[in-house]
């Protein structure tokens, strides 16, 4: 990559919050021919970890995770706390739909032009899910000082597993139209769990669906023995903006136990 930028002005920038040179420095560290990347990504690695909460969101396709971290991101504005969004989606190789519709999504929450959101969406080349382009941007967005990162992964399966090493909570998110529980426990995806979202509140078996999971939040999945964490079950409705304020409360009572 030909560059004008330099890593130390870049690094400047980032502590100073500056989007530009935010936006850059992702840039930079996700390019392996970069030699300002591999400065960046040095200096990435010798900070200590930051103050940010890492919230890395998976789940089934078209359960509602974009349109809930877009929700959640505006509840917490409300509560002037900045945030970072890393969406990573292997479909979009560039362009195309699911890309663009993220952007909108954010647009339709009155995000987009919020300079206390740092939105960055990620074109897999990896097999899905978080890897670690999203870790580099998170450590990014950390040193750029964002208290809340929240990070998309589409879909399920093996890597969503590697979500659990990146962030502190996991938040699953699941939708009554999926059915049963015995789908999503082949998917092993009860595992990972520190927080299960029912999202589609408005669906007529949402209520029976939350009641089941509550029912097996006592299992007894890998997040939850190496913790002695009992994962919550929470009901919101992500288009209306319900049970926001709870979900919130409910991530941050499990940072301070990540904290303990
Ligand atoms: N009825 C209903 N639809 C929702 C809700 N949350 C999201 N959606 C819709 O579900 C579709 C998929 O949402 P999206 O956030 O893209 O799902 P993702 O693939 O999990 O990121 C969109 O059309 C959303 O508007 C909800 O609480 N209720
Ligand atoms: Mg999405």
């Amino acid at each position: 990559m030909v560059s004008v930028d330099n890593a130390s002005q870049l690094i400047e920038g980032i502590e100073r919050g500056d989007d530009l040179a935010i936006g850059r420095a992702i840039t930079h560290v996700l390019d392996s021919e970069s030699s300002v990347g591999e400065e960046l990504r040095t200096w990435l690695e010798s900070r200590p970890r930051g103050q940010s909460h890492r919230i890395g969101i998976t789940g089934p396709p078209g359960v509602g995770k974009s349109t809930l971290v877009a929700a959640l991101s505006r509840e917490l504005r409300e509560q002037e706390e900045r945030v970072g969004i890393v969406a990573s989606d292997p479909s979009s190789p560039f362009s195309g739909g699911a890309f663009l519709g993220d952007r909108v999504r954010l647009a339709g929450f009155k995000l987009a032009d919020d300079p206390g959101v740092f939105f960055r969406s990620l074109a897999h080349r990896e097999a899905g899910g978080i890897g670690n382009e999203s870790l580099w941007t998170a450590k990014i967005l950390e040193a750029a000082g964002y208290p809340w990162i929240f990070l998309e992964t589409v879909g399920v399966g093996q890597s969503e597993l590697a979500v659990r090493e990146l962030v502190d909570t996991v938040l699953v998110v699941v939708s009554p139209e999926q059915g049963d529980e015995v789908q999503l426990l082949k998917a092993g995806i009860l595992e990972i769990a520190h927080i299960f979202v029912v999202n589609r509140a408005d669906n007529a078996s949402a209520e029976r669906f939350h009641q089941q999971l509550s029912d097996r939040s006592h299992f007894q999945g890998r997040a939850q023995q190496e913790s002695g964490w009992e994962p919550k079950v929470y009901l919101t409705e992500a288009i209306r903006g319900s049970g926001l304020k709870e979900l919130i409360e409910g991530i941050a009572e499990h940072r301070k136990e990540v904290l303990k």
